[in-house]
């Protein structure tokens, strides 16, 4: 597939395609073992991303894969580089490629299987599943590995295997001397047990021969390097190596005499990690539900002419080499695409095939009936920030008896109670499998908080690691497929805190998890909260990120429109293909990002109409509609809605002269912009986007004005749409701590920062009118 992809199809921009040969052979043997011998129909595995190739031919065997994809490979609509559950075809459970992230989303996942079987509402006949991780020696550098160690320790992590490829080398060579034991150390310290695979069949035969002894310690003394090279270097060399080192005339000669060179080096290479009945007896043994990692020894590029070579992450076989590869397995040439081509009994293999496990269910993908929502909750209009209308949306849902209500999960890393979760949890409860009874409140201590945990519990309490929310809610959001039980989760974080884990979301995006992400507090408006937590690049993140709507309310009952479109959005079937003037993604639905604000402002009292809600969810709506006459528009997002207000009213004069434009999602409004521009120039001359309609109202010599608390870019582009000139307020500093006053005469943002961008857009009228 590696070698056809890069040699033989055409290559037309002269861009390398790559493909990772060494990276697939030192999995093969273990891929092989578990999806033809071990794995069950309710198992799922997140499959290290360069052994791609070896999952999908695997799946071929299965009768899973076509040929065309394969000989796709890494081409447009081919079988991906790297195992995709939203671009390939061929029942990818767990989706991976920034190594390190399809490792940790077994142990959400298994969380989550736990969470979901311990519900009245939950249909347990289906067997519970492994969740399985083929990991690369090298994922273990990544942090979030440990994070969710850590985490899925104090949840009593079960049912997860991650069997290690250790191969000794990464990218760019081979690991530091020793790292074993450390490895091995930090599984035991969260209680999981260690499988070491080191030996294979043939190496544990030769240990029993007069002179093994020697040799085996041999092996065990010898450094990773020097392994690697001379496993590279091949028989010969080894000959000549172990004869120096410990060759005695004796036992250990005639072991060594015994065997021709090819021989050896089998030997040198029979690794547990490549021995298929070594293998097969350790998973079979693993029988308990105890996490359990396996550290299978093997070698990178295992029998193939790379094997060893320190640079050989990205080496491929030459066509020479390939051509021996033919002739040694017996593959007669122009029969390489044949799946059971060179062997000796087809047909057994067939019928073996036929009856494996893995593949008894038929589809891996599992679904669930949609939940029906329950209609916007309103909260009344005193004054209010969005973060506590937030909350106590969500407690008017968790009064409800409702499938919504029972489908919502909440989960938050270490800020419930400072996201407004808190009323939520006094209702609904913490989860655990077993009662925990809340201690304060037993010990009759005054708190506005219960925490009672329980196998009902519907909020999941994280540590500080937003790496593990965004993989928890990965987790979650795909429960309909993995499970076929639907959950709504809901994760809160601080808004700052987004980048923290963003590779993660980006990640839970891209695997089509759905989900309900809610940030708060943002931008400078948390004002003396301090400097330091102040987001500026978010609502930037939140339109550029795809699979996330973002929304950005001022006031409360936008929220609960917001929040009851998000409910059904995020459960929008997601094979249907967008169409172009479509990409705000309506027919696919997607997960949902809400950026929320502690400052309390005053709501308007007002009727929640059809129009106003459809405006609401598409992003933008007229607070004050222009005129005829109108000379400015004042377009703002989110909580500066007052200051837009108040500065229309300074402006003083002819008040039909200033317009103000709600945005209330940049990116849904943005989205729909090109979305509609694309489908004019695919023919469709009437496509018309939401915004095009609003500012075909504003008189051409108008000027515009935008005003958001975070990077005026995020608004700065609907000066484009119909070429009004525009003037962009927002903040591009951060750091600074003060009274929102401060802030806001600091950045620019406040009320008579708006009022003299829109004098200049006036002429003949005083400065401070
Ligand atoms: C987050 C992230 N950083 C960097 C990379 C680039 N990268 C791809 S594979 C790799 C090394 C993998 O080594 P290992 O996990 O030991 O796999 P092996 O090929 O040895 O089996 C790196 C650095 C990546 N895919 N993801
Ligand atoms: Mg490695």
């Amino acid at each position: 597939m590696i070698h056809h992809a890069n040699h033989i199809r055409p290559n037309v921009d002269g861009v390398k395609v790559g493909g990772h040969q060494a990276s697939s052979a030192s999995m093969a043997a273990i891929m092989s073992t578990l999806y033809f011998g071990v794995l069950r129909p309710e198992d799922r595995v997140a499959v290290k991303p360069h052994a791609a190739p070896v999952f999908h031919a695997i799946q071929y065997l299965l009768g899973k894969q076509t040929l065309e994809k394969l000989v796709d490979f890494r081409a447009f609509g081919g079988a991906q580089s790297y195992p995709s559950r939203t671009k390939d075809t061929d029942d990818v459970d767990i989706s991976t490629g920034s190594v390190g992230l399809g490792v940790a989303f077994t142990a959400f996942a298994s969380l989550v299987q736990d969470y979901v079987r311990a519900k009245s509402w939950a249909d347990t006949t289906r067997p519970e599943g492994r969740m399985v991780a083929l990991v690369g020696d090298a994922e273990l550098d990544e942090g979030n590995v440990y994070e969710c160690l850590l985490e899925g320790w104090k949840h009593g992590l079960r049912n997860t295997w991650w069997v290690i490829d250790y191969n000794r080398q990464s990218l760019d060579g081979v690991v530091r001397e020793g790292l074993y034991d450390r490895i091995e150390a930090i599984f035991r310290a969260f209680d999981w047990n260690v499988v070491t695979l080191k030996y294979g069949a043939l190496q544990r035969e030769a240990f029993a021969e007069p002179g093994g002894e020697r040799l085996k310690a041999w092996i065990d003394a010898a450094p990773n390097a020097l392994y690697s090279a001379l496993m590279f270097r091949g028989g010969a060399a080894w000959r000549e190596r172990l004869s120096d080192e410990i060759g005695d005339q004796g036992a250990v000669s005639a072991l060594l005499a015994r065997r021709s060179d090819a021989e050896l080096a089998e030997l040198m290479a029979n690794l547990g990690g490549h021995c298929v009945p070594s293998l097969l007896e350790q998973f079979e043994a693993a029988q308990s539900d105890k996490p359990t990692v396996f550290i299978a020894y093997t070698v990178k590029g295992w029998a193939t002419p790379l094997a060893g070579h320190k640079d050989n992450h990205a080496g491929q076989m030459t066509s020479t080499q390939i051509e021996q590869l033919r002739q040694s397995m017996n593959v007669r040439e122009g029969h390489e695409w044949e799946p059971l081509e060179g062997l000796k009994d087809p047909k057994g293999v067939q019928d073996f095939l036929n009856r494996v496990s893995f593949n008894a269910a038929g589809s891996r993908r599992l679904s669930s009936p949609q939940v029906e929502t329950i209609g916007p909750q309103f909260v009344g209009t005193g004054p209010t920030s969005t973060q506590a209308a937030f909350g106590r949306i969500l407690d008017a849902i968790a009064k409800t008896d409702s499938d919504l209500a029972r489908r919502i999960v909440t989960t938050s890393p270490d800020v419930t109670v400072s996201t407004n979760l808190g009323p939520w949890v006094n209702r609904r409860n913490l989860f655990a499998r077993s009662e925990v009874a809340d201690v304060f409140q037993r010990e009759a201590i005054p708190s506005t908080q219960k925490w009672r945990f329980a196998p009902d519990g519907q909020h999941i309490e994280l540590g500080i690691a937003e790496m593990n929310l965004f993989l928890m809610l990965g987790a979650a959001g795909l429960s309909h497929s993995l499970f076929g039980e639907r959950l709504l989760p809901i994760g809160t974080l601080y808004d700052p805190f987004i980048s923290r884990g963003l590779d993660a979301l980006n990640y839970a995006c891209y695997q089509d998890a759905r989900f309900l992400l809610v940030a708060t507090p943002s931008g400078v408006s948390l004002a003396g909260e301090g400097g330091a937590h102040q987001s500026i690049a978010s609502p930037l993140i939140g339109m550029a990120q795809d699979g996330l709507a973002s929304f950005e309310p001022a006031f409360a009952d936008e929220l609960s429109v917001i929040m009851d479109w998000a409910f059904d959005y995020m459960q929008r079937q997601g094979d249907a293909r967008p169409d172009l003037a479509d990409w705000p993604r309506d027919v696919t639905g997607g997960s949902v990002y809400l950026r929320l604000s502690t400052r309390t402002i005053e709501q308007p009292m007002r009727v929640m109409d059809k129009a106003l809600s459809d405006g609401i969810i598409r992003g933008a709506y007229w607070l004050k509609p222009p005129t005829p006459q109108c000379e400015v528009v004042i377009a703002y997002q989110g909580v500066l809605a007052n200051e837009a207000i108040e500065a229309s009213a300074q402006i003083g004069g002819d008040r039909r002269n200033v317009a103000v434009l709600a945005v209330t999602s940049a990116d849904r409004l943005n989205a729909g912009w090109h979305g509609a521009q694309r489908a004019r120039l695919h023919g469709d001359r009437d496509a018309r986007s939401h915004i095009e309609t609003l500012l075909a109202d504003v008189p051409d010599r108008a000027g515009l004005i935008t005003a958001i608390d975070g990077h005026p870019a995020t608004l700065g582009w609907l000066g484009s749409v119909l070429g009004h000139r525009t003037i962009t307020l927002g903040v591009e500093h951060f750091g600074q701590t003060g009274t929102v006053h401060d802030l806001y005469a600091h950045f620019g943002i406040d009320a008579a920062a708006i009022t003299a961008a829109a004098r200049s857009f006036m002429p003949g009228r005083r400065a401070n009118a």
